[in-house]
């Protein structure tokens, strides 16, 4: 996409819902009237709705199902957390971005990317990407807190993502302690928590968020068809990415506040009333052991008090867990 197609949908975007001239957009650009006709039919080539009227101008009703560098950075500026923002139309991994960006320098870094190739879940498993459907993205950030207390994190940015998402849900959504974010029996978020450290701490930590937003039931690879689903598959509407996006970075940041100066003792009730592994058995996969139980508790510190059959206690701080 040219710059003057960034351009020229950021001037539509800013000036929503109202008309914007040719001849306006022209001015702004230095560029033909010709040449905004020409991007105006292109942008809705790839997806824009944008009303064109004749001696009114051009109105965008709805941007393509694809992020827009020039937006998601105004976003991104408009709540001054994130010091750099990437985004890709397409890229292997946005976990595998970040990661790269965040040598050399202390800032708080966003990535994102309308489609993902090689998307990675926990254990390298393989996280479904597909272009234009989700939200696939990863954050850093530069916490200056002691190694203990990052079990946590998890924890509250787990509450950011569900409750995002329940403001777009009409069914209800909930945490799948430690990684997983559901609604009813099936999941719609996978994200994980990644550390990079040296001697003198903790250099970054890099969360890894993948959101099905738009996908219909048959979007999905046949693999993961029965225990997938999309935010889209319980709202009365698609999903707006950028309304989303703008959500889910005011709560994570909030969150993350929260988690810098609070214990997890204060959001320990909320977080438990928003979990879906009580009173039902459970099959555990911890490292390679697996058994089934109850979930009892989360402790101060994240971790997960459970009984066995046979009614021995486990500590978990980590594991899969089957409903
Ligand atoms: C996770 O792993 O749930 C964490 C997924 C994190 C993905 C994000 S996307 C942005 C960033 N960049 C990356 O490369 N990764 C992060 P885990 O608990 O291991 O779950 C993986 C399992 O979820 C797979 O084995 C599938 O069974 C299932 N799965 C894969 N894609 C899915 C999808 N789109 N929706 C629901 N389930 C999926």
């Amino acid at each position: 996409m040219s710059k003057y197609s960034q351009d020229v949908v950021q001037i539509l975007h800013e000036n929503q819902p109202e008309y914007v001239s040719g001849q306006y957009i022209a001015e702004q650009l230095n560029i033909s009237r010709t040449s905004v006709k020409k991007i105006i039919d292109q942008l809705k080539a790839e997806g824009c709705e944008i009303n064109s009227v004749n001696h009114k101008g051009h109105q965008l009703q709805q941007l393509a199902d694809t992020w827009y560098p020039g937006i998601v950075e105004k976003i991104t500026a408009e709540q001054g957390f994130f010091q750099e923002t990437f985004v890709y139309p397409t890229i292997d991994s946005t976990q595998l971005a970040a990661k790269q960006k965040l040598v050399g320098n202390h800032d708080a870094i966003l990535v994102l990317s309308n489609e993902q190739t090689k998307g990675r879940g926990r254990f390298n498993r393989p996280w479904d990407s597909a272009k234009g459907k989700g939200l696939w993205m990863s954050a850093v950030f530069r916490p200056n807190v002691p190694f203990s207390m990052i079990t946590t994190f998890n924890l509250f940015m787990a509450l950011a993502i569900r409750e995002t998402i329940q403001a777009f849900s009409i069914d209800d959504v909930a945490v799948k302690w430690p990684n997983d974010i559901y609604i009813g029996p099936k999941k719609v978020c996978g994200f994980l928590t990644e550390m990079s450290a040296n001697s003198d701490g903790i250099e970054a930590v890099i969360c890894g968020i993948g959101i099905n937003m738009n996908q219909e039931a048959s979007d999905f690879p046949q693999e993961i068809a029965h225990r997938a689903t999309s935010i889209y598959n319980h709202a009365d509407e698609k999903i707006d990415r950028y309304a989303f996006l703008t959500l889910l970075l005011e709560n994570m940041k909030t969150r993350y506040i929260q988690f810098l100066t609070v214990p997890f003792e204060s959001i320990r009730e909320e977080y438990v009333k928003h979990s879906n592994i009580w009173n039902r058995k459970l099959k555990f996969t911890e490292n390679d052991k697996q058994f089934s139980g109850k979930a009892i508790s989360i402790d101060k510190d994240g971790f997960l008090l459970v009984e066995d059959e046979q009614g021995e206690k486990h500590r978990l701080m980590s594991a899969d867990i089957d409903l």
